[in-house]
């Protein structure tokens, strides 16, 4: 059986999702959204009881070293097959909703970190005339694109790429997202800090439903700690975290995904990206509390 405490390589996540849905076919099916920069599959698990629903969007692991993300992504998969049936909340959001999970978001980057370089942040792509590799797929997205906090400097950790989607592996998101065109939730996890975060990152003119988003992240919070009183902080992004432009959530608000979130998971700095292994249910299960409040806020405010 899948051990759910250690940390796997892309192997053992990619096998993960086959056997997923090979044991539960009447819930889960994999869909490849599109290929890396190095051609590996971007794999999406959809978990869906109806045709023609609208949709709910996590994803994890954009960052490829933010290794208890992909871990929690993994534990999220396990925990819909589990509760579908047996939490009514769940089945509830499940009989309306399609959830779509990409575990491995970043996979270049993830082979990577388990290769060569346990730190690497950014995609895999050559930067023509820089021997620096990798663009911040964080900075890449068109909202803001070009501006403050993300850089022009192929060298740069927050290198925002030649121009907006240049990366296959945000390009693909952006259009199964825009295909779908039925989006009500988009939640992109990341780590470490103990945040959750919402539109605006590249401008601090504040979203339109800055107030529904605050009291959503306020209650999602307070269920979040309520397991093991992990604190977390939350607002906007650029209020709370710092600025950064060409952001995930930025663009899917713009494009009208009203409920666009983002995650910090744990720690605050103590281990930081080298979260133990022995955190990453404790952190998958008070995570799950926060996203099942935003998925059930989600569902009854269509
Ligand atoms: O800098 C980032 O990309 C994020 N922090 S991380 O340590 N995971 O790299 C925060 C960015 C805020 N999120 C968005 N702009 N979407
Ligand atoms: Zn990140």
């Amino acid at each position: 059986d899948f051990v759910y405490t250690t940390y796997h390589d892309l192997k053992t996540i990619y096998n993960f999702m086959d056997m997923l849905e090979a044991e539960n076919r009447y819930l889960v099916s994999k869909i490849v959204i599109g290929q890396s920069y190095e051609r590996r599959p971007l794999n999406v698990l959809k978990f869906s009881t109806g045709a023609n629903r609208p949709g709910i969007w996590i994803d994890t692991g954009i960052h490829s070293r933010e290794w208890v993300t992909q871990a929690s992504g993994i534990w999220f998969a396990k925990k819909i097959v589990t509760d579908y049936g047996r939490d009514p909340v769940l089945t509830d959001i499940l009989n309306n909703y399609d959830i779509f999970l990409e575990i491995v978001t970043n996979p270049d980057g993830f082979a990577y970190t388990h290769i060569s370089d346990r730190m690497w942040r950014k995609t895999r792509k050559l930067n023509p005339g820089s021997s620096c590799v990798g663009v911040d797929p964080n900075r890449n997205w068109d909202a803001g694109f070009g501006g403050p906090g993300s850089s022009s400097d192929p060298c740069s950790e927050t290198y925002r790429g030649p121009s907006a989607h240049s990366e296959p592996e945000v390009k693909a998101i952006v259009d199964f997202v825009k295909s779908h065109g039925n989006l009500k939730a988009f939640v992109s996890i990341h780590s470490y800090s103990q945040m959750l975060l919402y539109p605006y990152g590249y401008t601090s003119t504040p979203a339109k439903d800055q107030n529904e988003l605050y009291k959503l992240a306020r209650k999602a919070i307070f269920k979040l700690r309520s397991l093991y009183n992990t604190r977390y902080r939350y607002g906007s992004i650029i209020t709370t975290i710092y600025q950064a432009s060409g952001g995930t959530v930025d663009w899917t608000y713009n494009q009208g995904i009203k409920y666009s979130y983002t995650f910090e998971l744990r720690d605050t700095g103590r281990y930081g990206f080298i979260l133990p292994a022995n955190q990453i249910v404790p952190t998958a299960e008070e995570t799950w509390l926060a996203l099942m409040a935003i998925m059930e806020h989600t569902k009854n405010n269509p």
